[in-house]
């Protein structure tokens, strides 16, 4: 079709995207490509928040292609000023810049349709079907370009009637943009389900063409009270010691709803939301929280006379001691700030929640004096646990809180950090395969006992705080939490890769789990910076009759390879590190020109070890546990 000067001054605006699509989706990975589907979805869910849509439908379907429905009022239709329909507007026209490069335009509601001129961008296909007015209008594109030809001032063509009203959209990604085209069902999965949570009166109805399985419904009526009680029912060697409590109020157009328990466990998790965006760094919202919370506790513990005038108070981390919560606030103009964009940045959401702690909460904890003095007596327990790290520390004497080494470390020849790598070796066996094979010059190894992880039901903390972390945090040389002399600073780092080397079997990702669930929790800075790496051994030798024997590193890569040589090849199924010898390991998982790595970002540690067992449960404060139940020895090596 010809296209007209207009056409051409639209299509313009999605030529960058094309050109830069990490810009607008992050990366051209199968991250970025879920991000395409939680683009339109959020669209959906915009229009749920402005009250019009209660039921989204997202399907995977077999031609590799993505549909995502609702039922709301449909995107306008008609003719916009430019002398296009408004759906055909939105659709081929950049909004505020790109997500990803700090101009950031998600908002609830009103501004919603605006990333789905990226998604139909960076798709070889995309269709619209709004059903308006008793019509189905349709419009179609092509890597962004519109391929139904209407002129300017014409209407959209109507493909039928119908008196439903809503949205249709079905893409296709396009190959030559994403490393792959298969969506990461698991990982949709996830964010339907918190969506759900906080979005309590929608309903999700989830299809993956490819499993065969019956839909999913998703559906949270309880809210994030119920997405609280998910997160304390997750971890079941912990238990939970008070009801969930969910409080809300609502301010100068900024809403706030907070859900919280009490577990049997240190340190908290706080999972927080703006505008339906997880605020993975926090922001006002949390600090507003920590801080009005304490401020309450401490008011109830002096009136109850937990406290003395003369004493001092709970620290927030005191009032805070296995609890559990997820705070989400709607924000009319959020400013989201930080390395990754998730930390919201506006202060005027803090008096809204400080005037939901005084009224709300108090009037709970009015009516239900018994939750409140579980928690204060979880304080107090915090505050005495704290009393004895004050005294271990005094019989430490001056000693930093030293994290000596255990012995195991395999050093490096050179001192030169940004040439330098350290492997995190699951097992003994591959630990001294490794030593063997590896280049001296710059590369380090550290065995770690892989089977004492999974121990029998041990919490992970007691095991790993004895012998692997402090191994760890030694052979890194940059410190460790807060506190102890031994502050953690990147700049101190031993290594420019941190490259776990587990097997890849389950025992395997249970244990580059748990060690990405340490640094994420302890040191986060080391993922941020993107010092950590996963080491992705091969799953199998391969060696036709005739022909060279080859590595293939995961299933789709031996089911291509079959397609090519037939069955007449022989193979072996590497089970685990310890299985190779020196040469074949070096060659496949440790020579930096062939082995292969996975750098480990923020998402990559959420998504493997699902946000619960982040921040609860397996990897709290390890010190304070171990000195909890150590505390009456005298010499405790904490
Ligand atoms: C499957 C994806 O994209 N749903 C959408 C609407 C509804 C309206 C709308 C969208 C430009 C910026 C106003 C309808 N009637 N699902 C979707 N549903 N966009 S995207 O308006 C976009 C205009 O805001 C809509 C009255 N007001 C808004």
């Amino acid at each position: 079709m010809a296209y007209n000067a207009s056409n051409i001054s639209v299509l313009e605006g999605l030529e960058p995207v094309r050109q830069r699509p990490g810009m607008y989706v992050g990366s051209t990975s199968v991250k970025g490509l879920n991000h395409l589907l939680y683009e339109i979805l959020d669209n959906s869910v915009d229009e749920h928040l402005a009250g019009c849509c209660d039921k989204i439908t997202v399907s995977l379907n077999k031609d590799g292609s993505a549909t995502v429905t609702d039922n709301g009022r449909g995107i306008p239709v008609d003719l916009h000023e430019k002398g296009w329909p408004a759906e055909r507007v939105i659709m081929t026209t950049l909004h505020a810049g790109g997500k990803f490069d700090n101009t950031n335009y998600k908002t609830a509601g009103g501004l919603h349709g605006v990333g789905s001129s990226v998604v139909n961008a960076l798709s070889q296909r995309m269709i619209i079907e709004v059903s308006r007015d008793g019509k189905i209008h349709y419009d179609e594109y092509e890597r962004g370009n519109p391929v139904v030809d209407i002129k300017e001032g014409e209407l959209l063509p109507v493909t039928g009637t119908t008196r439903a009203t809503g949205t249709k959209v079905t893409f296709w990604p396009d190959p030559t943009i994403f490393e792959t085209v298969t969506f990461k069902a698991d990982a949709i999965r996830s964010r339907l389900k918190e969506t759900a949570y906080l979005n309590p009166t929608l309903t999700i109805t989830f299809t993956n063409a490819r499993d065969g399985k019956k839909p999913e419904v998703f559906s949270e009526p309880e809210g994030i009270a119920g997405y609280v009680d998910s997160l304390a029912s997750s971890n079941p060697e912990i238990k939970r010691i008070t009801e969930t409590v969910a409080i809300s109020g609502c301010r100068d157009g900024i809403t706030v709803n907070i859900a919280f328990c009490f577990m049997q466990t240190f340190g908290d998790q706080i999972v927080s939301f703006c505008n339906n965006i997880n605020t993975m760094e926090g922001g006002n919202h949390v600090n507003g929280f920590k801080a009005g919370f304490a401020k309450v506790i401490n008011q109830y513990a002096r009136d109850l006379g937990n406290l003395k005038p003369k004493d001092a108070g709970f620290t927030g981390n005191d009032t805070r001691n296995g609890m559990i919560a997820v705070i989400s606030v709607s924000h009319p103009a959020p400013r989201f700030e930080g390395q990754t964009k998730t930390k919201l940045d506006n202060t005027d959401v803090q008096n809204v929640i400080t005037a939901v702690m005084n009224t709300s909460l108090q009037h709970y904890f009015d009516r239900n004096l018994e939750t409140l003095k579980k928690i204060i007596a979880r304080a107090e327990l915090s505050v005495k646990t704290r009393k004895e790290e004050e005294k271990i520390r005094t019989n430490l004497g001056d000693k930093k809180f030293a994290f000596e080494g255990n012995g195991k470390l395999a050093r490096q020849e050179s001192s030169d950090p940004s040439k330098c790598e350290i492997f995190i070796v699951e097992g003994n066996s591959a630990g001294g395969t490794a030593k063997t094979g590896r280049d001296r010059r710059y590369q380090a190894i550290l065995p770690i006992r892989g089977k004492i992880l999974n121990v029998e039901k041990q919490t992970v903390d007691r095991i790993l705080v004895n012998e692997e972390i402090k191994a760890i945090v030694a052979a890194l040389g940059c410190g460790f939490m807060q506190g102890y002399g031994n502050d953690f600073d990147i700049s101190k780092l031993k290594y420019s890769k941190i490259i776990i080397a587990a097997d890849a079997d389950v025992d395997g990702g249970h244990i580059s789990a748990l060690l990405l669930t340490f640094f994420f929790k302890f040191m986060p800075e080391l993922i941020y910076a993107g010092n950590v790496y996963r080491a992705m051994p091969p799953l199998y030798r391969v060696k036709p009759k005739r022909g060279k024997m080859e590595y293939i590193y995961d299933d789709k890569a031996l089911a291509d390879y079959r397609k090519t040589h037939g069955n007449n090849f022989d193979i072996q199924r590497y089970k685990g590190l310890g299985e190779m010898d020196a040469e074949q390991l070096w060659e496949t998982t440790m020579n930096p020109a062939t082995r292969k790595l996975k750098q480990i970002s923020i998402d990559d540690v959420v998504d493997a070890t699902n946000i619960t067992s982040i921040l609860m449960g397996e990897t709290v404060a390890p010190r304070r546990q171990y000195i909890e139940e150590n505390a009456d020895k005298a010499n405790v090596d904490v």
